[in-house]
């Protein structure tokens, strides 16, 4: 801990690493606001002839400015779009000058249908004056927007939108935080401003900015997205008759998008959302599999010895990581001659290519400040002029691991010949090394530097930066992977005159001033963009052209990326982990919601978690426990801090036992899941979801987080208190399959407790009315995966009826030449399987297992396209209620099993 602890301290972060405690932001300088006079409506005209609904029109203030973070503006003006049935769009801005907004070219606006108000599901009514509006869904006549009571606020460095909503409003969104997934709504700020955020605290802003929410009503679930990257506060509260729900930000434009979402189906929100964002690229398959990775594997014997003995463990690995650790001092695109060196590196991707392995390298955006060292990547980024600047035309200077260093400019015109040449070189297959993916870190951007660094050479020798290397390097030709069976584990260790620096409201940066431990807010881009604006925008667009790089080296192939910061959108170029959490039961228990915002909202479902935890030393308990939950994971990846007990599955008999069995399932679900985000990158259907989502009458699902949806049709309830080997969960009423003995379970809509969990399981349902494809288990990596026959799953719903699909590709490419788009469907003692057979997958559908059936079928008659294929064996559990047809059919056509009874 001692180690851990001093790392934090380097960060100054122990304050809240430690506690709950929301850490020492600077308190902003609240002033009244009660006086403010809004604005009037005038001069309001239709855009369009009909039959657009389309409005324009001018705000000027109502009365005398209340100037409470600077002067008020006296003219503003308003559009009004209802761009298609379900989305209207607000926009605010000043009439008289420009205002920075959020490029088009880092987020795409959406497509505009341009249709009549009596069209869309909801409207936009709005009172003159003072200007107020009001969103109302029409079916319901609910109000879902009203800002009546709140006249708006606009001022240069300061505006203000507020909504008055039920009582005790159930809203969800609003990340990236370590909250409660159903947001704490009395006195509550959700923060905006990415932030390198150790520990991950609740209540604190963190690396990601998602500035949308959903609120879920008994009549409805709709979404609010404000299209803002400058940094924001966004206060919840509760009053005695209601929630107020207020945007208070301190640059942009209100630029706002109602999303109708649905009557009774939440999952039309998170879409509705997709089509504003975009929608999540597509994932190689193998990306599905388990993942290793730590911080300090100290040289490429330790690496070679983890790979070595995941294999002897018998725990299937499919991909190795490498952090920063490869690099030679901590710069970019170069790996350390003695500890990593290139050649080296090379055995290993070649050794875990041989064997459908995969591989990953960690990549930073800062580049080592290195004038005349011969630093090539620092040379060429000087030659292309592709670094971020001050406002005096020098670079701005930051300090991350190498040192003093430079941020890529991700908007300079050079930037992606830039980025492509440096992972062209550094990642040849021929020269360099051949990797499969790339994990971007540190991108919000980072900085060691404490404000207002105004040496950061001074402060870079402080803190002894770059870190000096752990031990003595390996002999360069010491032999690995030669002893593939030895178990050698080793435990170990806008453009008016703006006071950036100052504004007059503060937002409550966890880190205090704006400019602390990133970039300042005075950085400029090539465009002029300043980082006062675009700040929240730089990991997401470090991912974009990272994906342009990726897609460089292999046009053909889906690439895959992970990184930390995001904003909205960032899930159309890459995933996403949740950074540096801790191996506590606390964190292991909030990374189901951090999963959930990501994937049900946020729409970025390769998501997970730091398995076991990042910081801290784990125990072995709550690695077990977190290893079945991982196996939950979109994203399933084992991480750890530097100089701390290793973690890795195999070095106990406990999370070995947890792993294998866990990964058992997972891989069984794999086509299931790959399905789901294949769906996914067509519509924005979440990956995972709460509760509420399929039961949205029910309001004991509302603030559900501990147990959530796989898909949309396998409930994970995991064990989540320490020292108990029992959890309370709730199901609905509905029926449910649990999932390893097949047998029903019906749900009451009450909380029932499961007993005499182990630690190394995890109680999982299936939903009753879907069908789920399982591949027979039993495989070490995914790509063996790929050559396993199919069993569907059968799991009628109360009304007796199931439907499900199963989606086959390549697994790789993204553009796909045939496909396998396959719907299940069983009804009255019928299962059918219809759509596309295309892409020949090479393996049977072994058999198909109907569940909660009370005695077994007769007779099962299959056939393919009218075509009589017989009759088909019948294996009838009595015990559990399941009958196993044993099919033994290629799986490439339609197929009808009829069951006379
Ligand atoms: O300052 O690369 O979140 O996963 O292991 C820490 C070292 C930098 C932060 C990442 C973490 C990674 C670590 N990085």
């Amino acid at each position: 801990m001692g180690k851990f602890r001093k790392w934090l301290t380097r960060l100054g972060m122990v304050a809240f690493c430690f506690s709950d405690a929301k850490g020492s932001y600077i308190l902003p300088n609240l002033r009244d606001i009660s006086g403010c006079p809004g604005y009037t409506l005038t001069n309001v005209v239709h855009v369009h002839s009909p039959p657009s609904s389309a409005i324009i029109g001018d705000l000027i203030l109502a009365g005398d400015p209340c100037d409470a973070y600077g002067d008020d503006l006296k003219h503003l003006r308003l559009s009004v779009d209802y761009e298609d049935e379900t989305r209207i769009h607000l926009k605010i801005w000043d009439a008289s000058r420009q205002r920075y907004e959020v490029p088009e070219s880092v987020l795409p606006r959406p497509s505009n249908k341009d249709i009549q108000a009596s069209a869309s599901q909801i409207t936009l009514n709005y009172t003159a004056s003072p200007f107020t509006f009001q969103v109302v869904r029409r079916s319901t006549n609910e109000i879902l927007f009203d800002t009546s009571r709140h006249p708006l606020i606009f001022e240069p460095q300061y505006w203000r939108i507020k909504t008055d909503l039920p009582p005790n409003a159930n809203l969800y969104g609003l990340g990236e935080h370590t909250d409660s997934f159903r947001l704490p709504t009395y006195n509550h700020t959700r923060t905006l401003w990415s932030r390198d955020s150790p520990g991950v605290p609740p209540g604190t802003n963190l690396y990601g900015n998602h500035p949308i929410y959903f609120e879920h009503r008994k009549g409805g679930t709709h979404g609010v997205f404000l299209r803002n990257s400058n940094a924001m506060d966004v206060k919840l509260d509760d009053l005695y008759d209601r929630t107020t729900l207020e945007f208070n930000v301190i640059g942009g434009i209100i630029d706002l998008y109602f999303l109708a979402g649905s009557e009774s189906s939440p999952a039309e929100a998170a879409k509705q959302y997709s089509d504003i964002v975009g929608r999540p690229a597509e994932i190689p398959y193998w990306s599905l599999g388990f993942h290793q990775c730590r911080w300090g594997y100290s040289d490429f014997v330790e690496v070679a010895h983890v790979i070595s003995n995941y294999s002897s463990s018998g725990i299937p690995l499919e991909t190795m990581w490498i952090d920063i650790d490869y690099m030679n001092d901590f710069k970019i695109f170069t790996a350390d001659p003695e500890y990593f060196p290139t050649a080296r590196l090379r055995e290993i991707v070649d050794y875990l290519h041989l064997r459908n392995q995969h591989f990953v390298l960690m990549v930073d955006p800062a580049v080592g400040y290195l004038p005349g060292e011969n630093y090539q990547t620092f040379d060429r980024g000087v030659q292309d002029d592709i670094f971020l600047k001050n406002p005096n035309g020098s670079y701005h200077l930051s300090i991350v691991w190498p040192g003093v260093t430079v941020y890529p400019d991700w908007f300079h015109p050079n930037i992606t010949e830039f980025w492509n040449n440096e992972f062209k070189l550094f990642f040849d297959p021929a020269t360099g090394i051949d990797i499969d993916g790339v994990w971007i870190d540190m991108n919000e951007p980072a900085s060691f530097c404490l404000y207002p660094c105004l040496d950061p050479f001074e402060q870079a020798r402080e803190q002894d930066r770059p870190p000096p290397r752990p031990a003595s390097p390996p002999k360069p030709d010491t032999p690995i992977f030669q002893h593939d069976n030895t178990f050698t584990i080793q435990p170990r260790g806008g453009f008016e005159k703006r006071s950036l620096l100052a504004p007059d409201y503060v937002p409550k940066n966890s880190f205090g001033t704006l400019s602390e431990k990133t970039a300042h807010v005075t950085a400029v881009h090539h465009n002029g963009l300043k980082e006062y604006d675009t700040h929240n925008l730089y990991g997401t667009m470090m991912s974009a052209a990272t994906r342009r790089a990726m897609l460089a080296r292999r046009p053909k192939e889906r690439p895959f990326i992970i990184t930390r910061s995001t904003f909205a959108g960032a899930g159309s170029h890459v995933g996403k982990w949740l950074g540096d959490n801790l191996s506590t039961w606390a964190q292991y228990r909030f990374s189901i919601a951090g999963m959930l915002g990501m994937a049900s909202i946020y729409q970025i479902p390769m998501v997970g978690s730091d398995v076991c935890g990042f910081g801290g030393n784990v125990t072995v308990d709550l690695c077990a426990r977190w290893a079945t939950l991982g196996a939950f994971n979109p994203f399933f990846r084992n991480h750890n801090i530097e100089h701390t007990l290793g973690q890795e599955f195999y070095l106990w008999d406990l999370t070995t036992e947890a792993a294998k069995k866990a990964i058992d399932m997972r891989y069984r679900l794999l086509d299931y899941i790959y399905t789901a985000f294949h769906r996914a990158s067509v519509d924005g259907s979440p990956v995972l979801s709460p509760l509420w989502f399929k039961y949205p009458a029910d309001e004991k699902t509302w603030d559900i987080d501990l147990q959530f949806l796989y898909g949309d049709s396998i409930l994970v309830s995991p064990v989540t208190e320490e020292g108990s080997t029992s959890v309370d969960i709730y199901l609905p009423d509905d029926i449910f399959y649990d999932f390893l003995t097949l047998a029903p379970v019906r749900g009451h809509g009450t909380t029932i407790t499961l007993k005499d969990i182990s630690l190394v399981d995890i109680p999982v349902h299936i939903v009753g009315g879907s069908v789920i494809p399982l591949r027979v288990s039993g495989a070490m990596t995914t790509t063996a995966l790929r050559t396993k026959d199919f069993a569907l799953v059968v799991a009628p719903g109360l009304d007796g009826e199931a439907q499900g699909s199963l989606y086959i590709d390549d697994g790789t490419s993204l553009v796909q030449d045939a496909i396998s788009d396959i719907s299940i469907s069983y009804r009255l003692g019928k299962v059918s399987l219809t759509g596309s057979f295309a892409y020949s997958s090479g393996v049977k559908l072994a058999s198909v297992i109907v569940l909660g059936l009370e005695e077994a079928p007769l007779v099962v008659l299959a056939s393919s396209g009218g075509v009589s294929l017989g009759e088909l064996d019948v294996r009838f559990d009595e015990q559990n209620g399941y009958t196993v047809i044993t099919v033994d059919r290629p799986l490439d056509h339609h197929l009808d099993l009829v069951f006379e009874v």
